[in-house]
């Protein structure tokens, strides 16, 4: 082994000498931001190399004395970083698997881990060490992980949601007072960049393709979800429903004593958790787990709060498994998930305008998420579309074609989108979009999609579609539909 590798084998503790080793940090947004102000509070001695210019955070890094270099194409991120010679690379998640930066890494020997490698080698700054609860899948991860959290604050302990929910893990690690737990929402990205992590317990929610541009085959996608199992210490929890999540387990290297936590709507069998005559039960912690079980809420209590739905569902029992695995006790779970409130532009219910019911579901970045919404309504009208991000959606719009009242394209794709519904939804009356960016798309979609519906039927944006192509994200993109309808519905009502 090198002396560098060496080096960085050592160096698993925040009291560990980090002083003068050379880090190329690539990417100027949350996360590279975050790794180079960690990195620079150490002594390393950082440079952050961007594709995309950032005001704020380049006056910062010259604020903090982190050395940064713009560099729009991929040559000259290979040129900044041979100029550099860096003995480690943190990339941000937002960098493919086949980034051409990532292969001049692996030729020229040179470490690449991501935000969440480096922060679990410095988890110890505080004296109270997080216990990580790590939460990934296709869909319901973020939610998951805000209701895993909300629990265990019920519970009494310090905790924060972190990750890939918005907040980069390592600005949490640097709180000065610590955290008893910390629920980090990983993405595949950041999974496939993480070698040494232990979490406390670990979900990975379930799994349908998404991402194939970035990582490249579906195993690839796979394999990188699976390591949120690796080393898990207390609990491994799995969906049921999904037996790609339990072989995951199965095939995990656990720390010895470690279980397997199922979780699904039906009856679970001991070790699970389910539902029971219209009860979510816990029949994995209690020490008589054969013939008893806790009770935390009823089927009817979720109803009444308006979060019944059975993905809701899945995302609450998820959480209750990984929040009673730390020790939170059953009635705390309960009266977390009773004054729980879901994030907007989830199947959010945006009301009833002349006998149509309008829906946001701008969160639905991809096939899975859009199934459950479609799924669950007939007469609808569709907004779809965005960038798909390499994943086919006829199968999708195969099955729910019984369903379309009509379909509002949107998108840089759209042209994918329309072949395949004149392919598999032949009849389905469409509208194209032809607006090119943010509120003027919605205004578009949201005209379109009023004049396609009739009375009883349901306009859904449920655009199975990652949406940087046309918003800044999916709550811009929410928030731009939202406000067209207002616009709309303007002393209509
Ligand atoms: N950059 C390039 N070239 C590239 C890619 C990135 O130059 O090919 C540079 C640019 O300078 C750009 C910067 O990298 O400004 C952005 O880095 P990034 O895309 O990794 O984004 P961050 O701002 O660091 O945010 C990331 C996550 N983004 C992605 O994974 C794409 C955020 O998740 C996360 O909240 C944040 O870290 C904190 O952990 C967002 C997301 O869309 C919400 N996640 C995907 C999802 O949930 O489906 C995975």
């Amino acid at each position: 082994m090198s002396a560098v590798a060496e080096r960085l084998d050592a160096l698993t503790s925040w009291h560990h000498d980090w002083s003068g080793l050379r880090v190329a940090v690539l990417g100027l947004g949350a996360t590279g931001f975050s790794v180079a102000d960690t990195l620079v509070e150490l002594g390393a001695s950082v440079r952050v190399i961007h594709g995309k210019p950032d005001a704020d955070r380049e006056r910062l890094l010259d604020v903090i004395g982190a050395e940064r270099a713009l560099a729009p194409s991929d040559e000259e991120h290979l040129a900044e970083l041979a100029a550099f010679g860096p003995e480690l690379m943190v990339v941000s998640p937002g960098y493919p698997a086949h980034h051409p930066a990532v292969a001049w890494a692996a030729e020229h020997g040179v470490a690449v881990w991501g935000d969440i490698e480096l922060g679990w080698r410095l988890r110890d700054k505080t004296d109270r060490i997080a216990d990580w609860i790590c939460i990934t899948g296709t869909n319901g991860k973020t939610t998951t992980t805000q209701l895993t959290a909300h629990m265990l604050v019920a519970g009494g302990l310090r905790a924060a949601p972190v990750g890939n929910i918005g907040t980069p893990l390592l600005d949490a690690l640097r709180d000065p007072v610590g955290y008893d737990a910390l629920v980090v929402e990983l993405s595949s990205f950041q999974l496939e960049r993480v070698h040494s992590m232990s979490p406390y317990a670990s979900a990975c929610l379930n799994l349908a393709d998404d991402h194939l541009d970035w990582h490249g085959s579906a195993g690839a996608y796979r394999d990188a979800k699976a390591k949120v199992y690796a080393n898990t210490q207390v609990a491994c929890v799995y969906n049921r429903g999904d037996l790609e999540t339990e072989r995951m387990v199965e095939e995990a290297d656990v720390i010895e004593g470690a279980r397997a936590i199922s979780f699904g709507l039906d009856s679970p069998p001991p070790s699970g958790f389910g539902v029971v005559d219209g009860i979510l039960i816990d029949r994995g912690f209690h020490a008589d787990r054969r013939g008893e079980a806790f009770e935390l809420v009823t089927v009817e209590e979720l109803e009444n709060r308006g979060i019944g739905q059975p993905h809701m569902g899945l995302n609450i029992l998820a959480a209750a498994a990984l929040a009673r695995s730390r020790g939170v006790e059953p009635a705390e779970i309960a009266g977390a998930v009773l004054s729980f409130t879901p994030d907007p532009h989830r199947a959010q219910q945006l009301g009833e305008f002349a006998g149509v019911r309008w829906v946001d579901d701008s969160k639905a970045t991809n096939v899975h998420a859009a199934e459950a919404s479609l799924r669950a309504l007939q007469g609808v009208v569709w907004v779809v579309g965005g960038l798909l991000k390499g994943v086919d959606i006829s199968p999708l719009v195969a099955a729910n074609a019984a369903r379309l009242r009509g379909a509002v394209v949107i998108g840089a794709d759209r042209a994918e989108v329309l072949r395949i519904l004149t392919e598999h939804a032949p009849g389905v009356p469409v509208a194209e979009v032809l607006a090119e960016r943010g509120i003027d798309v919605m205004r578009e979609a949201v005209a379109a999609a009023a004049r396609l519906a009739q009375v009883g039927d349901t306009v859904l944006l449920s655009p199975a579609s990652a949406s940087m192509d046309q918003f800044a994200d999916y709550a811009a993109r929410g928030r731009a539909f939202q406000e067209a309808l207002a616009e709309l519905t303007a002393g209509r009502e």
